[in-house]
């Protein structure tokens, strides 16, 4: 029989062999995981919102976009309709950036984005003169969610991100992507994109500007469409 002080002297040893078994087993778990799938900190020396600390917002809830099935179709006032399969997205240069999501309700965060760039879809389809607004059709608004103009997205190399932080674009997040808008209110970020279509219909208005928000949605400046 043990007497406390016997109970006592144990209690490093036991202590020990639990640390090291939940050691080993989490030492086991992350190398099981893909070395691509490890979330990043920093990028360009800026502390990244860990994605779990990040706010999402989305008008129908999260859209589950099938990866083998997906297929963005690009058409409207282009030579060449496009029809891109997920892995015809990944096999693009992959462009990343330091960026700030600032939601108009006054929320914000800042991540790394990572994937092609609008411009090198749009030099596959080669993009008619005259196309100024670029409509992006999503899975929960396939009129048209929201809208951008072609020459915004041309001046500044506006990315797709199919990449977060360097995780995989996560489903409630917008997969297989979401449009970097830099520079504009969260709700030019489109997720869950299915179509891309070239117009010249500068009176198009997306879900949010149809509402009242303005069309423009630049940062700091008006949420509302002057009237
Ligand atoms: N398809 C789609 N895209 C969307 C939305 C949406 O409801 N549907 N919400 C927008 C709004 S209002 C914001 S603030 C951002 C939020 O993006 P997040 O999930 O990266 O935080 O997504 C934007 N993109
Ligand atoms: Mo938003």
């Amino acid at each position: 029989m043990m007497d406390n002080r016997g109970l006592l002297r144990w209690c490093p040893v036991v202590f020990l062999i639990f640390s090291l078994a939940t050691v080993s087993a989490c030492v086991k778990a992350s190398t099981s995981k893909s070395p691509a799938d490890t979330e990043a900190t920093q990028y360009q020396n800026v502390n990244l919102t860990p994605i779990l600390q990040q706010r999402n917002n989305a008008i129908e809830g999260t859209q589950h976009i099938d990866a083998q099935s997906y297929h963005l179709v690009v058409n409207g006032m282009v030579q060449n309709q496009l029809s891109l399969s997920y892995s015809d997205l990944q096999s693009l240069p992959q462009v990343s950036k330091l960026a700030t999501l600032n939601c108009v309700e006054g929320w914000n965060f800042t991540a790394k984005w990572t994937g092609p760039s609008l411009k090198s879809i749009f030099d596959m389809a080669g993009v008619l003169p005259g196309a100024s607004v670029v409509i992006f059709h999503t899975a929960d608004d396939p009129d048209g969610f929201t809208s951008l103009d072609y020459s915004y997205i041309i001046d500044n190399d506006i990315i797709i991100a199919m990449k977060l932080n360097d995780v995989t674009m996560p489903a409630d997040r917008g997969f297989p992507f979401q449009v970097v808008a830099e520079g504009k209110y969260g709700y030019k970020w489109a997720k869950w994109v299915t179509g891309i279509e070239l117009s010249d219909n500068t009176n198009f208005r997306g879900y949010w500007e149809n509402a009242g928000y303005n069309n423009d949605a630049t940062v700091g400046g008006p949420a509302y469409e002057s009237p």
